[in-house]
């Protein structure tokens, strides 16, 4: 993904685009201590622009920092409104943002308790993450031959950087092997979720997805779509289960703010259901892009609008 925009956040100010650089001696550049959020604005059919669940986003970014021990020297509602100025400054009535925290160049060394934490946010357009034609037709996934880690080894409530090598070995490795994304197991050898997204599979109606409590990150869009199904009057699961389930399963869908909601139509070279986006996972999808893009009134919790300049 290639990324441009005019202006970036940094430190509390906007800055232009090539002046937001930092130090190659950056502490997290080397050891991976920082936390960060994706976040995505949508303008909806009546051409109101929002920023989707932005509170619960930059609550887990707070959540994030607070459970590696970093304190962001800003507010919660400092960079709710950050996150706004970033997104209007570059024009974008729609795009993706990216708040970061991390430590400083001042000193090396694992502790280096005195770094300052910086904060940067940039915002940018960003399509369908795993393509158009994955969106449309179900995308091809592997396996991983990499776990996600043990639980007591990532925090996997967190959003931390360092923690991305793990998704981003696996989801390099898928994409060698010819596959869109890699399916990660637990240490367990249960199925806990993708490189950057949450999963979701479908038998006889049901809607199934790994417990909140296991080795996933509490996805906002994971929760998004189980209150959506909920809606919708479908019955969800939130269990543990292993890839046999999943070979089986009539549905798969992948979802997360990137991603959006992603069907599935391969697993380990097996066709799942009919090899094409379910009804189920239609259903959810269609009724999560009214929300965000369309007409659909429900949830005007999860939208925090706001009006470009001009
Ligand atoms: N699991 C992981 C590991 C993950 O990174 C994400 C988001 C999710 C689940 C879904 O969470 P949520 O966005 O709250 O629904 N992944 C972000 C990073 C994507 C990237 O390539 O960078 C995202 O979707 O923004």
């Amino acid at each position: 993904m290639a990324v441009k925009a005019d202006k970036i956040w940094l430190d509390g100010e906007l800055v232009d685009f090539e002046k937001a650089t930092v130090h190659v001696l950056t502490h997290t550049l080397h050891y991976g201590f920082g936390v960060f959020e994706g976040i995505r604005a949508y303008r909806r059919a009546d051409g109101e622009s929002h920023v989707f669940r932005l509170e619960e986003h930059v609550r887990r970014l707070f959540d994030s920092a607070h459970i590696i021990g970093m304190e962001i020297p800003f507010s919660r509602g400092d960079l709710i409104e950050a996150c706004v100025s970033t997104l209007q400054a570059n024009g974008l009535g729609e795009g993706y943002l990216r708040p970061i925290a991390f430590l400083g160049s001042e000193a090396m060394g694992l502790g280096a308790l005195n770094n300052r934490v910086r904060v940067a946010i940039a915002a940018w357009t960003w399509g369908a993450y795993l393509g158009d034609e994955g969106m449309s037709k179900g995308i091809r996934c592997k396996i991983s031959s990499f776990n996600r880690l043990h639980v007591n080894v990532n925090l996997a409530k967190g959003k931390i950087c360092g923690q991305y090598v793990n998704s981003v070995i696996a989801k390099r490795e898928a994409l060698a092997a010819g596959y869109d994304e890699a399916i990660m197991l637990d240490v367990n050898g249960y199925v806990s979720e993708c490189t950057g997204e949450n999963l979701f599979f479908v038998r006889d109606g049901r809607v199934i997805t790994a417990p909140y409590g296991g080795s996933i990150l509490g996805g906002i869009t994971r929760d998004s779509c189980l209150q959506i199904a909920r809606d919708l009057g479908v019955v969800v699961e939130e269990r543990l289960f292993t890839r046999d389930e999943l070979y089986t399963a009539d549905e798969i869908f992948l979802c997360g703010t990137a991603a959006e909601v992603t069907p599935v139509r391969e697993v380990d070279d097996r066709m799942i259901g009919p090899g094409r986006p379910g009804e189920v996972t239609a259903m959810i999808s269609k009724r999560f892009f009214s929300i965000v893009k369309g007409d659909e009134p429900g949830h005007p919790e999860w939208r925090h609008a706001y009006r470009l300049p001009g």
